[in-house]
């Protein structure tokens, strides 16, 4: 049953129960209305109470109805909140925790409302690129007033009830029990003569409501480039506002329509639902029992190991840290200060606070420092042989059960795993720079990673705020290995007739945040040139572009040199196009016979994005990545991709496979078509009509 009923001395109380969040499914919904009718046809009932079981009142809408007849199927969330606010018998709302989306335009369709402290309380819609669709845009303003409701509409943010207490929302915040008082508050308001409140019978008050309308619009402009939702819902208010209540709604149900079928929504959903995903192991259950980490080690000091260790430190937890010389420990130490202090000028970290996490900082020269931590982690040089040493040591020093991570970004975890003599202990987590700031943990399973380690470290991700992906043992993992493909046709295209800035400039059109030459230059040219002499030996079959090693060879590293792809001025990172680079890449272009063309924008992106996908696709088949969406969070939360296109698995089914396979076949056909070995499974899931998702 997705809702209980229970009467309590004329009170009928109509209880949510649809886990894990009370989602207002079809039948959630019609359990409501049948709710209502009961209560509305037994005479002893004097009111009714309408709460929600578990961990929320309500989080809104079910998003998995979303585009499926069961969304419009009746009685839909609309026809739920007339039967609540039309009921002859006067509805408390009350809420002990969470109220969203339609939860909470549910809760404005009651007479009265009575909430816990600490309920969660918000219309997050436009997180979903759409927005409340069913009254929130007219009743919420008519609740809180207009400056509020629009506050919290456009940004989706959660306000806390306390804070809410006494904006006109609820009629009693609680602190007792809820169920208690949602009880006496009924048989109160159960005993008065109607007709009860409505909030849609209020009116919208406020001495200038266009101005602040306007600054609303004007404070959404950013965001709203690239989505539609945030000024709909504007529109949608200023409706309400102008026209009144039921030409509002009206409005506000049109712009529901048109957003939910948006690309931008149906992207943004998928990464909602992806990131939940992620976390989920297919062989790996939730019951999997976790190890308790009470104690963080962290092996480097450099900028990554000081990164990591401020992801701990923020969520509460020590960490040792570990250097083998005092001077880069101490230089380790002021930086991680430094970065602390950094985030007390911006006033989001009071001083005191900085101090506390420096305190849970233990800094150290000595293995025997470690020999207490539950989970160490290792940040050291990118080279086998460094590792060896670290994980040999690791094996002597750590307390049995202690996991050891590695940061390693492209080398192979099952060898680091084997310098011990405890390989279901040794996991893969690679973290991305800035590591206190990027959002993306790519967690690495070795072939002998223990269930639990996984579960662990799925765990901790978490707590320090991580959205953490697994990804198999390749060279690169999931992002990396990706990110090769990308730039190896844009190498291909500089050879072709393109220039660094053009390719740039094409791709963040297409919403990159930074293009791929850009990126190179800032991250340093000479880290691809390393992994390039390494392919070389590995697979000297492969063809690469060596425009880049000649880039290399004349000392332009990037930012670093002071040019790169671009050139720079001191204390300036804009990149400036390069005459000389540009006049070493028509040359290039000529020794190598390569016939110069006008390469268009829409091929420099079809290469870039279908180079992604094309080896995400391959990344599936392997079974590296377990789920296409996986893939498409590591580019959502780690190199940049953009959140409105839903990622490159998402992106090549919205373009269609089939089309993306002839576009991948045209590329394959022209000059370094090489480049391309189409993954089997464009063809197979295009032949099927589906897609990586579908
Ligand atoms: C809406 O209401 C539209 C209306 O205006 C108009 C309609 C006409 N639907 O986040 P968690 C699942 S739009 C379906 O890990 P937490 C979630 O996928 C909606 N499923 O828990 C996960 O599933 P699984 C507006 C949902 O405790 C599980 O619940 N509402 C929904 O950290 C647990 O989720 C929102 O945008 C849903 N609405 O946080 C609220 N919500 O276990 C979105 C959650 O299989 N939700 N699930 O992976 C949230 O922000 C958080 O989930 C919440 C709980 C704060 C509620």
């Amino acid at each position: 049953m997705a809702v209980d009923y229970t009467t309590h001395d004329g009170v009928a109380v109509i209880t949510l129960n649809n886990p894990p969040v009370n989602g207002l499914g079809l039948t959630t919904r019609a359990g409501i209305v049948e709710g209502l009718e009961r209560a509305q046809n037994d005479p002893a009932i004097v009111a009714i109470v309408l709460t929600g079981a578990g961990k929320a009142f309500s989080g809104g809408a079910d998003i998995t109805e979303f585009n499926t007849p069961k969304a419009t199927q009746e009685p839909t969330l609309a026809t739920v909140i007339k039967a609540v606010e039309g009921s002859a018998k006067p509805v408390v709302a009350a809420i002990h925790s969470v109220a969203m989306g339609g939860g909470l335009e549910l809760a404005l369709g009651a007479h009265y409302r009575i909430a816990a402290p600490g309920a969660q309380i918000a219309l997050p819609e436009v997180k979903l690129g759409i927005l409340p669709g069913a009254g929130g845009t007219q009743r919420l303003p008519r609740a809180i007033g207009l400056e509020a409701a629009l506050n919290m509409i456009v940004s989706g943010a959660p306000v806390l009830s306390e804070k809410l207490a006494s904006s006109g929302l609820f009629d009693e915040v609680v602190q007792g029990d809820l169920a208690e008082a949602a009880l006496a508050f009924a048989r109160k308001v159960g005993a008065q003569a109607g007709p009860h409140p409505k909030v849609r019978d209020r009116k919208i008050e406020h001495p200038n409501a266009e101005g602040f309308i306007q600054f609303a619009r004007n404070s959404v402009a950013g965001i709203a480039k690239n989505f539609p939702a945030p000024h709909k819902c504007i529109d949608a208010v200023e409706a309400g506002v102008k026209d009144g209540f039921d030409k509002g709604l009206a409005f506000e149900r049109e712009c529901f329509i048109a957003l939910v079928q948006t690309p931008e929504s149906h992207a943004l959903r998928h990464a909602f639902f992806g990131e939940r995903a992620a976390s989920k192991i297919p062989d790996v259950p939730s019951s999997t029992p976790v190890r308790e980490l009470r104690k963080i080690a962290v092996i480097g000091a450099g900028t990554m190991g000081g990164g990591i260790a401020m992801n701990f430190v923020n969520a509460g937890l020590p960490v040792t840290l570990l250097e083998t010389k005092q001077d880069a420990l101490d230089r380790g130490i002021a930086t991680i200060r430094k970065n602390y202090e950094g985030t007390v000028k911006k006033g989001k970290l009071k001083p005191e606070a900085l101090e506390q996490r420096m305190a849970l900082i233990t800094p150290t020269l000595s293995y025997d420092d470690l020999k207490d931590a539950d989970l160490i982690i290792e940040a050291v040089f990118e080279e086998l042989g460094v590792k060896e040493q670290v994980f040999k040591r690791l094996d002597e020093v750590a307390k049995p059960g202690a996991i050891l991570a590695s940061n390693t970004s492209t080398l192979d975890l099952n060898k680091i795993a084997a310098f011990t003599k405890r390989p279901q202990d040794v996991v893969g987590m690679h973290f991305f720079s800035p590591a206190n700031v990027m959002k993306l943990l790519e967690v690495v399973r070795g072939k002998d990673t223990a269930k639990d380690v996984l579960a662990t470290v799925m765990q901790v991700a978490k707590k320090i705020r991580k959205t953490a992906v697994v990804s198999g043992v390749c060279d690169g993992f999931i992002g990396n290995r990706m990110i090769e493909q990308y730039i190896r046709q844009a190498l291909f295209m500089l050879e072709e007739g393109a220039l660094p800035a053009q390719i740039d400039k094409a791709i963040e059109k297409f919403g990159f945040a930074m293009g791929p030459f850009r990126m190179s230059d800032l991250a340093g040219n000479d880290i691809g040139w390393a992994i390039r002499k390494r392919r070389y030996q590995e697979h000297p079959d492969l063809h690469y572009s060596k425009i880049a090693d000649r880039l290399c060879e004349t000392g332009r590293f990037g930012q670093k040199t002071g040019g790169g792809w671009y050139d720079y001025k001191a204390g300036d990172r804009t990149a400036y196009p390069s005459k000389l680079v540009d006049e070493m890449i028509v040359g290039y272009s000529q020794e190598t016979a390569t016939p110069r063309r006008k390469i268009s924008d829409a091929e420099i992106v079809e290469r870039l994005v279908y180079a992604l996908s094309n080896e995400g696709a391959k990344i599936l088949e392997e079974g590296i990545a377990s789920k296409a969406s996986d893939i498409d969070m590591v580019y959502l939360t780690g190199y940049g991709f953009p959140l409105w296109r839903g990622g490159p698995m998402l992106y090549a089914d919205t373009v269609g496979l089939y089309n993306v396979e002839r576009a991948i076949g045209r590329y394959a056909a022209q000059a370094n078509g090489d480049g391309w070995q189409i993954a089997k499974s464009i063809g197979d899931l295009a032949a099927q009509g589906r897609g990586f998702n579908s």
